[in-house]
């Protein structure tokens, strides 16, 4: 292994906006942290390729560089085959040379090309750096957390009725990414509402049991709440959850509804419990320990986490672990949770139809897991093919098999569809297929993200916005649900936008239905500097009914409308 040094580098959290990049950049002891055999840098190298690494790496490869949805990239790894004989590798054997080649064209193993996002010069850096001893960001506990609080408008301080005319419901928080920034569209007239400031990239925003409030989280982990009853949306607290975040969800159980909020980071691996109107910080519980194969992990990283209906509880996925934890918050004080072993490395999932069933994707195992969050128990371990990435998946009634819930693929040309339980007794016909894969549905290539539909609609859009072709990536298939053996009809996303073309892809990515599931609204996420678009067409027709952009549209990504993510519709 290659020698760590043993003291640990200094490190200066500051809790404003870039502030996560700032401490994982920030490292005093950086320049006394050279790695054996690594490559010389100089510390402003260094400096970079953390803010790099941090920006574009960390996400699939870990912030200690053990690997989940990317390779390990440690200096020097060895592990034991299930022959029994030791392999060994690491970045240091691979060298400075083929590390670019991997950085710049990508892999077969589904590592995409970054020879246009980053500059030659950055691809050079970058393999040197990984070459070097991982940088280990700092802990965040309660009082960091405390000390981040902001409390910008007190509860008391707040409207007492929805103080704007606009239709709550059918409001769409839409991300974009590289601006930092969060754009609430009014669904109705299709204006921007307003645009506020929030953490860098944002990941996701979820809804208060009562729809009232938006809660956003950056990759910083800062985490915004949006109260939606002000004549105009206004921020009213912020906290930092720590270094690097993907979610959030609010306690929905009848009684519960608005009073707790969770967040889980992917450093430090934990997840904090904080006050639903007021973000005030109340409890952490660290995620490290062992994963489901008996490895101790120092890294194991919150994934999604999503709210149940049925009982006072959160679904949270530790996704190098494997471990699915049900943390009931009936008690804040005395937290009992019940801890599931499934399979690595969990990552995104959906309720099905009936809500009982958590589904999520194992995605290195290619599998899907299904938590019966009545029982407290694993109901299913699906075998899919490579790669599953469901966003949240699709609840519909196959016409052979009844209630399905469909997962799209990174690393196949499928769209699953699994068989799931129903109570309903005119469904009993459907119980041999429960937990089953019923059907694979034929897409034209890998690189899915996100399916969608609504109880309204008879369709199911499926997106392609990691394919290599431009021509997929920039466009979206529509299955119809009626009659699954045709093939889906494919929009051009990038086309029908009336944008210019841009030399770079740009992605057509996550569909989200309306509040009245007849329209369906896709990001058209262009480079930072393009001019970029919310696509909207009629679910009926499949014919463009919109094209929303404007110059403060920046990289839109994830789309929530108000209704739907309130009441976990797709
Ligand atoms: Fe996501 C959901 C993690 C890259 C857009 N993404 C999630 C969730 C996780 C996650 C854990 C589930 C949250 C939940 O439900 O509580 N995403 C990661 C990564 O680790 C990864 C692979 C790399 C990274 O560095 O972040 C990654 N994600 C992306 C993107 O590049 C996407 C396409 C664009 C963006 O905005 O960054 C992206 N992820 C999304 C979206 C969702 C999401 C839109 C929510 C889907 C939904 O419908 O709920």
């Amino acid at each position: 292994m290659s020698k760590r040094v043993a003291t640990r580098p200094t490190w200066t959290m500051v809790s404003s906006i870039g502030a996560a990049l700032g401490a994982l950049v920030m490292m005093t002891g950086a320049q006394a942290q050279t790695a054996a055999a690594a490559p010389e840098m100089t510390p402003a190298e260094v400096e970079a390729g953390k803010k790099i690494y941090f920006e574009r790496c960390a996400g699939c490869h870990g912030v200690l560089r053990k690997g989940a949805t990317g390779k390990n990239l440690e200096p020097h790894w060895s592990k034991k085959a299930p022959d029994g004989s030791t392999q060994e590798g690491g970045t240091l054997k691979l060298g400075t040379a083929r590390l670019e080649k991997i950085i710049g064209l990508g892999t077969e193993g589904g590592m995409v090309n970054y020879d246009d996002i980053l500059t030659k010069e950055e691809i050079n850096l970058m393999a040197r750096y990984i070459q070097r001893t991982p940088d280990v960001p700092p802990e965040f506990s309660l009082k960091d957390m405390e000390a981040s609080w902001k409390l910008l408008v007190p509860v008391a301080e707040r409207p007492k009725s929805q103080q704007n005319k606009i239709n709550l419901k059918n409001v769409f928080a839409i991300t974009l990414r590289d601006a930092g920034k969060l754009a609430l569209v009014d669904g109705d007239t299709k204006a921007i509402w307003k645009i506020l400031d929030t953490g860098y990239a944002v990941h996701i925003s979820r809804l208060s049991a009562s729809g009232r409030y938006v809660y956003t989280v950056g990759r910083d982990g800062l985490v915004t709440l949006i109260d939606l009853w002000f004549a105009e949306p206004k921020t009213v607290a912020t906290v930092k959850l720590g270094a690097d975040a993907r979610s959030v969800d609010t306690s929905k159980f009848k009684g519960f509804e608005d009073k707790y909020l969770i967040g889980g980071t992917y450093w430090p691996p934990q997840f904090s419990i904080m006050d639903g109107e007021t973000l005030k910080p109340m409890k952490i519980v660290s995620t490290r320990g062992n994963t489901v194969d008996g490895d101790y992990h120092p890294e194991p990283r919150v994934a999604s986490i999503v709210s149940s209906m049925i009982k006072p509880e959160w679904v949270v996925n530790v996704k190098e672990t494997g471990q699915i934890m049900l943390v009931d918050y009936s008690d804040i004080k005395n937290l009992r949770t019940t801890t599931i072993e499934s399979a690595k490395f969990l990552h995104d999932g959906g309720w099905d139809a009936s809500k009982r069933y958590f589904l999520v994707a194992a995605n290195a195992s290619h599998k899907i897991a299904a938590v019966d969050t009545k029982t407290g128990k694993l109901a299913a371990l699906v075998d899919t093919k490579k790669i599953p990435h469901p966003g949240r998946g699709a609840n519909f009634m196959h016409p052979k098999f009844g209630p399905v819930w469909a997962t799209g693929h990174l690393g196949d040309a499928v769209v699953t569809l699994i068989s799931t339980p129903s109570d309903k007794a005119a469904h009993g016909k459907f119980k041999q297929y429960n937990w089953k894969v019923v059907e694979e549905l034929k897409m034209p290539g890998a690189g899915n993200l996100f399916v969608k539909t609504h109880p309204k609609s008879s369709n199911l859009w499926a997106d392609l916005p990691m394919n290599p072709e431009r021509e997929n990536a920039e466009s979206v298939y529509v299955f119809d649900m009626k009659d699954l053996s045709k093939p889906p009809k494919k929009l051009d996303v990038a086309k029908d936008s009336g944008l210019p073309q841009t030399k770079a892809l740009r992605r057509a990515t996550h569909p989200e239905y309306n509040q009245a599931g007849d329209e369906v609204w896709i990001s058209l996420w262009g480079g930072k500097t393009d001019q970029s678009a919310i696509v909207v067409y009629d679910d009926k027709t499949l014919k463009l009914k919109k094209v929303i952009t404007d110059p403060a549209i920046v990289t839109p990504t994830g789309k929530f409308n108000v209704y739907n993510t309130q009441h976990d519709i797709y």
